[in-house]
């Protein structure tokens, strides 16, 4: 078995770190444009610190982004170039709904992605479409305190019903929560939720975790219903963890961390709450709210594939001596001594993603998809201004061969492999430019700075060929 003929290849964004003009056509305020850049961000995303109105004192980088809002035209001329099969990227829900609670979609926000999936249609990629990556509009954070409130299922409902109407024929496949787990470690970010003092965190987590979950399931009701060719997708931040030695308490601590991340998925696509999320709660003491019809609607619209994101594995550890950390996406883990690491610490691990393609389709058996993966880097222009990205051409090649392999050797279904900012973007970590993901360069600089000039890297011409090859010229 080789990679299908109509693998998709492609890269992904996200609005909220691309797309800027985050006042214009009618768009109101998203809980992601109120993340500060610098010291303040972490305790933002976390729900720490409380931030409801732009402020002079702060630089919110999401404001601007990379201004893709008025450079979409000559940004997907460069993925077609390239070769692009796919181009996955999200919905700014704000746009669509400024406040989050009316009725009518605002039509300048509708006409605006129209105009994008049609510009990719010119040149036959598929959009892969991300109805919330990180976002919500601030109107449902500060009215109803976002996802904690069950009514938030319906305006979410409505806005996905709206997208999925106007963009039938354009668009059919779709994921409806970016990294949905991460909620449990960046609440604010993931789903604008911000706590007060003694509120006990981890109930209103699941109990938010809870509504978009069924919401989740009751949009992939809708848009079957209103396109049986749609395809909806869940979406893991995914990187199996490893345990730090052969010691048996490590062992099943590296499955319980696995099964926080995994409960979401194991929900979205078995359709029901696996036991051992149903005793952690009864034994954490935490009292999710559910209604009678939740149950059916959950088992009876599960996602059609899963889809995941990928730029290492963890470690964990029981004994707490052994806690030499390092970074790793939005929460940290134990270093890994046989690893190397990334400019941002980082762990590179290709086998990973084998390993990972292998757990998730021998707990799902639906077709996996590989939405982010890639090297977060600074990049150094040489003397003609020219981005030489040798070492992100190594990350993905051997991310391609490790996943090659799961499909050949394995037998694992993917659908398809959409490396994180093909373009350059704003870091959602850290809200800065400077870590760079993309094939093409971009010209701003950490404090907003730059002509916004897009350029070819390296990595341009190799990725080109890859697609062309369909992957064999690596
Ligand atoms: C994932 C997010 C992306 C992206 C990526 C890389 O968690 O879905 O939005 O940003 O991580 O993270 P960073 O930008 O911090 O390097």
């Amino acid at each position: 078995m080789s990679l299908r003929k109509d693998f998709l290849w492609g890269g992904a964004t996200a609005a909220n770190q691309c797309e800027g003009g985050y006042d214009l056509g009618g768009r109101g305020l998203a809980n992601v444009d109120l993340i500060p850049s610098g010291e303040d961000r972490r305790a933002v995303f976390t729900g720490k610190m409380k931030m409801f109105e732009v402020d002079q004192e702060h630089h919110y980088p999401a404001l601007e982004g990379i201004d893709m809002y008025h450079h979409y035209l000559e940004d997907i001329r460069l993925f077609a170039e390239m070769g692009f099969k796919t181009y996955r990227m999200s919905i700014s829900w704000s746009r669509i709904f400024p406040n989050g609670d009316e009725k009518e979609a605002n039509e300048a926000g509708l006409a605006f992605y129209e105009k994008i999936f049609k510009e990719c249609k010119k040149y036959n990629i598929e959009p892969l479409v991300t109805l919330s990556h990180f976002d919500i509009p601030m109107g449902l954070v500060k009215d109803y305190g976002s996802w904690r409130n069950r009514k938030v299922i319906d305006f979410y409902t409505n806005y996905c019903k709206s997208v999925f109407t106007r963009y039938k024929g354009l668009v059919k496949y779709w994921l409806t929560f970016n990294e949905i787990n991460m909620l449990q470690h960046a609440p604010f970010l993931a789903a604008g939720l911000y706590f007060e003092t003694g509120e006990n965190e981890e109930q209103v987590k699941y109990q938010a975790a809870h509504h978009q979950l069924v919401a989740s399931a009751s949009v992939t009701k809708i848009a079957h219903e209103i396109d049986p060719e749609n395809k909806i997708g869940c979406m893991l931040a995914g990187g199996t963890n490893y345990p730090y030695s052969c010691r048996p308490e490590d062992y099943f601590l590296a499955i319980q961390k696995d099964r926080d991340n995994y409960f979401f998925i194991d929900v979205q696509a078995r359709g029901v709450y696996p036991n051992y999320a149903l005793k952690k709660l009864q034994k954490d003491g935490i009292k999710v709210e559910m209604e009678p019809e939740d149950t059916l609607i959950l088992k009876e619209n599960t996602c059609d594939f899963v889809s995941f994101s990928y730029y290492s594995s963890r470690v964990v550890s029981a004994n707490p001596d052994e806690n030499e950390e390092t970074a790793a996406n939005i929460y940290k883990s134990i270093k890994n001594p046989y690893l190397e690491s990334s400019d941002f610490g980082w762990q590179i691990d290709p086998l990973g993603l084998r390993a990972s393609l292998n757990v998730l389709y021998d707990r799902y058996q639906k077709p996996l998809f590989i939405v982010e993966n890639g090297l977060g880097a600074y990049d150094t222009p040489d003397q003609n201004g020219k981005i030489n990205d040798d070492y992100r051409i190594e990350y993905i090649r051997k991310h391609i061969e490790a996943f090659k392999v799961a499909v050949e050797e394995d037998g694992v279904d993917l659908l398809g492999y959409t490396t994180w900012g093909c373009i350059d973007l704003l870091s959602a970590t850290k809200g800065e430019m400077s870590k760079r993901y993309g094939f093409i360069y971009v010209d701003k600089d950490d404090e907003g700075n730059g002509t916004l000039k897009r350029s070819k890297k390296k990595s341009f011409d190799w990725y080109k060929k890859v697609i062309e090859s369909n992957g064999e010229l690596l």
